[in-house]
C-alpha cells in the first residue's frame, strides 16, 4: 500500500458530464415560456433532429430510457419464441427479451470482443429462433457482417443493444445503420446523455407509427388503440440536457480518447494486466476502460484494493445473465463468457477524469499487483 497514491475524494467508475448551468437554464427557460413538457414537445422534436444528424441514421424515436427503448424495439418486430444473445451484458438485455415473453437462448462470446461469438450462433437456431439481440459491449462494434449473413440465411430479425455505443462508426457508417433496430442509451453514466434515456434507429420508415405507438400506451389516434403499448416518453428536461450535452460532445469523446490513451501508455506493458484490443476500421468512443486479470481471485483482490486508495472500479459485467438466479444460474454452456466475467474490472472513465489521475490509478495498480506477485 502506497499512502501517497490515496486520492482525498473518491473517484467512481464514472462520472456525468453536466452541461454548463447557465447553458442549461437558458435552454429548459423555453419549457416555461411552451408550457409543454412531456408528449413530444419543441426540445424533444429538436433533440431528435440533432440526434439522427449526429448518428447519422434515417430514422430515430426518442425514449425515457434505453431499457424501455429495447422493450418496445423487440415488440415492434413482433418476435416470437427464441432469442439467441448473449449473457455478458447487463441485466436490462435479458430481461427486455424476458419481459416480452421470450425466451433468451445464451450463445458464448469472443475472448477478443467480449461481444457475441458469430461463429457459435448457428449451432443454437431451432425453428422457434425468431432474432438474435446482440450488444456492442464497452462500444466495440460486433460482428455485423457475419450476423446479417446468418440472419439473411435463417431469417431472423437482428437487433443491436447500441447502449455502450453512442458515436461508434464502422468504416465511417454510423454503428446505428446495421441490423433491423440499435437501441442507444442516454443514461447518466454513458458517453452521452440525457439525464435518463433511449434511442432507437432503424431503416425501414414503416416502422415509424408502431414504434410511435408503442411508447405512448399503443394510441394511434384519438379514438383507436392498435397495440398494447406502455408509456416511454421522453420530457422537455430530458431533452434539453440532451441538446446541451450534443453541444460538446466531440470534445469530450476526444477528451475520453486521451484517457484511453494514457492508460494504454502506463499499462499495455504490464503482464499481469490484458487490455481489449483495438480495431483500426472503428471510430471509438471510449465509453468504457476494461482491463482482464489472471483469474478470479486477482481481479477481486484488485477491486477491494482499488477502494483502500478511494478508488471505485466495477465488476461489469459479472455475473453473467446465465448466473442470474432468475436465469437459473447455468454458465457452464458460455464458459468464454464466464472466464471473462470472472477476471473483468472496468476502471474510472469519465471526459472529466484528470490525466494525472489515470496516471496515478496505473501506479496504483502497477504496485499492488506487483506486491501480490511478491515484488
Ligand atoms: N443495455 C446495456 C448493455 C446497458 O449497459 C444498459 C444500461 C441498458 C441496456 C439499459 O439502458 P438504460 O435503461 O439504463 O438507459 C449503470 C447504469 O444505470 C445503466 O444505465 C448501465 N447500463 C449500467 C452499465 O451502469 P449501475 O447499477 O452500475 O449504476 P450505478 O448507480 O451503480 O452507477 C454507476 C456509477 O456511476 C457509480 O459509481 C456512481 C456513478 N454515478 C451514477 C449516477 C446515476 C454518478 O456519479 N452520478 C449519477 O447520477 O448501472
Amino acid at each position: 500500500m502506497r499512502n501517497d497514491l490515496i486520492f482525498q475524494e473518491r473517484i467512481n467508475v464514472t462520472q456525468p458530464k453536466l452541461p454548463n448551468y447557465e447553458r442549461y437554464t437558458e435552454v429548459i427557460k423555453e419549457i416555461w415560456e411552451e408550457k409543454w413538457l412531456t408528449n413530444d414537445g419543441p426540445l424533444h422534436e429538436r433533440f431528435r433532429g440533432g440526434m439522427k444528424e449526429y448518428l447519422n441514421v434515417p430514422n430515430g424515436e426518442l425514449f425515457t430510457n434505453g431499457h424501455l427503448a429495447l422493450e418496445i424495439a423487440i415488440k415492434s418486430l413482433d418476435l416470437k419464441g427464441e432469442i439467441i444473445t448473449t449473457p455478458f451484458t447487463f441485466a436490462s438485455t435479458t430481461h427486455a427479451i424476458t419481459n416480452c415473453g421470450l425466451t433468451p437462448v445464451f450463445c458464448d462470446i469472443d475472448q477478443k470482443t467480449y461481444n457475441i461469438d458469430a461463429n457459435k450462433i448457428e449451432s443454437l437456431i431451432t425453428p422457434k429462433t425468431s432474432a438474435i439481440v446482440a450488444v456492442h459491449v464497452f462500444g466495440t462494434p460486433c460482428d455485423v457482417d457475419k450476423i446479417n449473413q446468418i440472419a439473411k440465411k435463417y431469417n431472423l430479425k437482428v437487433i443491436y443493444d447500441a447502449a455502450h455505443a453512442f458515436g461508434v462508426e464502422i468504416d465511417g457508417i454510423g454503428i446505428g445503420n446495421f441490423g433491423d433496430i440499435s437501441m442507444f442509451s442516454l443514461h447518466a453514466t454513458k458517453v452521452f446523455h440525457s439525464i435518463e434515456g433511449g434511442i432507437l434507429t432503424y431503416q425501414d420508415e414503416s416502422l415509424t407509427p408502431v414504434i410511435k405507438a408503442l411508447k405512448n400506451f399503443g394510441i394511434t389516434s384519438p379514438e383507436s388503440v392498435d397495440y398494447v403499448g406502455t408509456n416511454a416518453k421522453m420530457n422537455e428536461f430530458q431533452a434539453a440536457m440532451g441538446l446541451c450535452n450534443l453541444e460538446t460532445i466531440t470534445e469530450d469523446i476526444q477528451k475520453r480518447s486521451q484517457i484511453h490513451k494514457t492508460y494504454v501508455e502506463g499499462l499495455s506493458a504490464f503482464s499481469p494486466v490484458s487490455l481489449l484490443p483495438f480495431q483500426d476500421n472503428v471510430k471509438a468512443n471510449h465509453a468504457y476502460f476494461p482491463i482482464l486479470l489472471k483469474d478470479k481471485d486477482t481481479r477481486d483482490f484488485l477491486h477491494m484494493k482499488l477502494q483502500e486508495y478511494n478508488v471505485f472500479s466495477r465488476k461489469y459485467f459479472y455475473p453473467l445473465c446465465n448466473d442470474f438466479n432468475c436465469y437459473g444460474s447455468n454458465s457452464e454452456t458460455t464458459p468464454v463468457g464466464k472466464g471473462v466475467s470472472d477476471t473483468i474490472l472496468c476502471l474510472p472513465m469519465y471526459s472529466e477524469l484528470d490525466l494525472s489521475d489515470v496516471k496515478k490509478i496505473t501506479e496504483i495498480i502497477k504496485v499492488e499487483l506487483g506486491e501480490m506477485n511478491g515484488k
